[in-house]
């Protein structure tokens, strides 16, 4: 490739001289500042530009490449990428960390200083956003073709503060003070039709024709940003659009007359792309979040099909050319935007649409929770999205048939198997939708897709046997160990070497020092610094004083009742009873650190959240308790605190009540850095125990079998309560007011969920066993070698937990992709 705009590397250099040479350039020619008067902004602004500079050459050589071999390629869209801070990952993918830091110091500036004061790009709610960041850094290393496809919110997750012992939220303006990431591309724009109507029309060859017309356009602009693998060669792409105003196009509307209108409209329309809805499960059907899922769907979709048709002119090899990963239910409108791409734009028959759209696509599911499912009322799809409602009709009716050939005369398993929900009100079942339109669909963790399989889409499992399969997540050790536990990353380097950065499973080589005592020092001592640090945090930010001696018991995760922080709670109440009455002599001392957000909408989780800060001021200000206990919620968890917390960690508790978390990714960041788990036979937990053994983890509790059965046989947790004086008294504090004496009733909602709704997520039936297998890690931890030596079997036991065996086993088993081998670069 003979490319005259080639640039020369003049600056790219990776020598601390080079960089030194860089960042006095941004500073004067990005920047336009003199040193003396540069904020710690404008430092961190030029110090991600230069390294941006370096991540540019190989991020267009890897387009290039793409673009020259014709690879196939993998879209990965999602509604949610959870990216985190950007410059850490970017320094160390490149291998330019120590060279950033020195040339930094010779201006008079501290790398560690600088990279704080970057923003989290938040555009995710949890564990379903950070899974597409962790992926598409995998995707990046394992030198895949893999593009990410989402929306730039210009509001990312909201910030959450914590007034009185309730969740405040605030907006997130990350993009406040730019984004150097980026590079917005104002000639990448797709239109994006809503509304309108569709008129039908018969070809001269006999067809009969759908025009979607009198729509009502909104464009999307590509903002595009590079994602680098380990070692830097090949750099991806991920590109989030933005909504931008068809009105700026058409002059006309201006012309027209009324000017102020016009401009008030434009912006209505922008609001699209204007900030993330913050809710994990609940709270569905509004309207913007479907046009928010159509408009990245259409755009994405027509920009791959762009791409496809700069090098094939008619549509058969498409599928050997193109996969898409549908992430969760959120995108699965494509499967109808699809259909309609093909039939009513480019003209394909029916039949041959769908061939090449379940070649395409692929759907993961990340949930059980039945509230979770999404559904569309069909009202609201024909007024937005009429002709997809149409095509969605014609798949449905087209699928149905094949099923009653195949399953005659059972009316009822058509019923059940309709992309329409005709019970209460007709409601459009998007994960029918994505699993009829997709030739494969994932589960998440072993326990979840054996779940998915005999309960949610049972009847699926029964007409299409084998389409379902299980992938189980991972998470970067990348950022989830090497970045965050830098620590820990060398101690293991030394010990084995820095291989089990790019392949995790070498951690096993860990197992022979487990009880090397040198080793075990080293680890505790590791640890012993990471919960110092985070004691400083907690002084600086919430003038809590706590012991980093004692066992950081943590619990980190958005606040759900699934998740069951209230039985975290009650644990802790128990516990302050236990030491305050004397009961309990050998209590090893304990910090119980809990941190999330709630769902603004969510009453009982925001409710759970106050519970844990009134309980945390009576605890921690109890002379009794002489310093034993201490429970901190620590406000805005986000990536970036997690970074902190989780290398801190003595004790992860993973307590969902068994069947109702998918997987947890949460649970393999907290073991990968040393942390015991106290868990439930839940989601990945149950994996994590068969490769570090269930003896070197605290499990508990009912399974997800004995929870369905128990359900089934008649649950009655009020027997429990009367069967349990501990339980009872615990219970009876939070229900009569003894954290909140100023309004004594105010958890009587927590109470009467408990006692008197059923507890429909089992507290009660697991709490004798939570409390019995508490004792044990409390028995353990006077035992440093024993649970030093665990939590080195741990660490050596996470490598089936890196994503890129998660991505490996998708591009085999779903993608049909293989590694592109980065060339040695012409221009180097
Ligand atoms: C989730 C599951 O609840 C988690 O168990 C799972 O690990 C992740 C990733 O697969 O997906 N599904 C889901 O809707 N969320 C998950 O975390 N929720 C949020 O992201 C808030």
């Amino acid at each position: 490739m003979n490319n005259k705009a080639t640039p020369q590397h003049r600056n790219a250099g990776m020598s601390k001289e080079a960089v030194e040479v860089s960042l006095g350039d941004h500073l004067i020619y990005t920047s336009s500042k003199y040193h003396t008067d540069a904020t710690t902004h404008d430092w961190f602004q030029i110090t991600a530009l230069t390294v941006r500079d370096r991540l540019v050459e190989r991020w267009m050589e890897t387009m290039q490449r793409y673009y020259e071999q014709d690879v196939k390629r993998t879209y990965y869209l999602s509604l949610e990428f959870l990216m985190g801070r950007t410059l850490g990952n970017a320094m160390l993918n490149l291998g330019m960390e120590e060279q950033c830091k020195a040339a930094l110091y010779e201006l008079g500036q501290e790398l560690e200083v600088v990279a704080e004061v970057e923003a989290d790009a938040a555009l995710g709610n949890g564990g379903l956003g950070r899974l597409a960041a962790c992926i598409l850094d995998s995707m990046a290393t394992l030198d895949l073709p893999c593009y990410g496809y989402g929306i730039r919110y210009e509001y990312g997750m909201f910030r959450q503060s914590i007034e009185n012992g309730i969740q405040m939220e605030h907006p997130d303006n990350w993009l406040r003070y730019g984004n150097p990431w980026e590079f917005p591309r104002p000639e990448l724009l797709y239109p994006v039709k809503f509304y309108g109507r569709v008129v039908e029309y018969r070809h001269e060859n006999g067809l009969l024709h759908h025009h979607w017309v009198d729509t009502d356009d909104v464009m999307a602009m590509a903002y595009d940003t590079p994602v680098p693998g380990y070692g830097g060669k090949t750099v991806n792409n991920m590109r989030l659009w933005a909504a931008k105003s068809s009105r700026d196009f058409d002059l006309r509307y201006f012309n027209q007359g009324n000017y102020i209108q016009a401009v008030a409209d434009k912006n209505e329309s922008e609001n699209l792309s204007k900030v993330l809805y913050p809710n994990d499960t609940t709270e569905m059907g509004r309207e913007l979040r479907l046009k928010q899922q159509y408009f990245f769907v259409s755009a994405s979709l027509q920009d791959m099909l762009f791409r496809y048709k700069k090098k094939h002119s008619n549509w058969v090899q498409l599928p050997d050319k193109v996969a898409v990963q549908l992430n969760d239910t959120h995108p699965s409108i494509a499967i109808a935007e699809m259909m309609r791409l093909m039939v009513d734009v480019h003209h394909q028959t029916w039949e041959e649409a769908w061939e090449l759209t379940t070649r395409i696509f692929s759907y993961t599911n990340h949930t059980l929770m039945p509230e979770a499912l999404e559904t569309w009322p069909v009202a609201m799809l024909e007024s937005v999205l009429p002709r997809h409602l149409q095509i969605i009709y014609e798949i449905n009716h087209r699928f149905l048939q094949q099923v009653m050939h195949q399953f005659p005369g059972d009316g009822e398993l058509l019923q059940r198997l309709s992309i329409i929900d005709e019970s209460g009100g007709r409601r459009v079942r998007m994960s029918h939708l994505a699993i009829i339109g997709s030739h494969a669909v994932n589960g998440v963790a072993a326990l979840h897709t054996e779940l998915i399989k005999r309960t949610i889409f049972a009847d699926f499992e029964r007409v299409m046997p084998g389409k379902i399969i299980n992938i189980t997540n991972g998470v970067t050790p990348r950022r989830w160990l090497n970045q965050a536990n830098p620590g820990l990353s060398r101690l293991i380097t030394e010990y084995v070497g820095d291989v089990w950065l790019t392949d995790l499973d070498q951690l096993k080589r860990l197992r022979e020092f487990a009880d090397n005592e040198v080793f075990q020092q080293q680890f505790r001592a590791v640890k012993q610094a990471n919960k110092a640090r985070l004691a400083g945090m907690i002084r600086k930010q919430l003038g809590i004083e706590i012991d980093p001696s004692s066992i950081f018991d943590i619990q980190i995760k958005r606040i759900h009742e699934y998740k069951r922080q209230l039985l975290n709670m009650l644990h802790v109440i128990t516990l302050y009873n236990r030491i305050r009455s004397g009961n309990h002599p050998d209590v090893m001392p304990r910090t119980v650190i809990i941190a999330g957000k709630a769902a603004p909408g969510y009453t009982m989780a925001k409710r759970i959240i106050r519970l844990v800060n009134d309980v945390a001021e009576v605890v921690n200000n109890d002379q009794l308790i002489d310093g034993k206990l201490k429970l901190v919620f620590m406000p805005n968890y986000d990536v970036s605190n997690a970074e902190r917390i989780v290398p801190a960690a003595d004790l992860s508790e993973q307590i969902s009540t068994a069947g109702t978390e998918a997987s947890g990714t949460g649970n393999m960041k907290l073991a990968l850095n040393g942390a015991l788990t106290i868990c439930t036979l839940d989601g990945a937990n149950v994996e994590m125990g068969d490769e570090v053994g269930t003896e070197n983890l605290f499990m508990f509790g009912l399974s997800a079998a004995e929870v369905d059965l128990l359900r089934r046989q008649g649950y009655d947790p009020l027997s429990y309560y009367n069967g349990n004086g501990e339980l009872k008294q615990a219970l009876d504090m939070i229900a009569t007011g003894y954290f909140c004496p100023d309004e004594p009733n105010r958890y009587q909602e927590i109470s009467d969920a408990l006692l008197k709704n059923g507890d429909h997520f089992m507290l009660l039936a697991d709490y004798a066993a939570y409390i019995a297998c508490q004792d044990k890690v409390n028995e353990l931890y006077r035992d440093p070698k024993e649970w030093t030596r665990r939590a080195i079997l741990n660490v050596a036991g996470m490598g089936k937990f890196s994503c890129d065996r998660t991505v490996r086993e998708y591009a085999e088993r779903v993608w049909h992709v293989a590694p592109i081998e980065p060339m040695a670069s012409e221009s180097t």
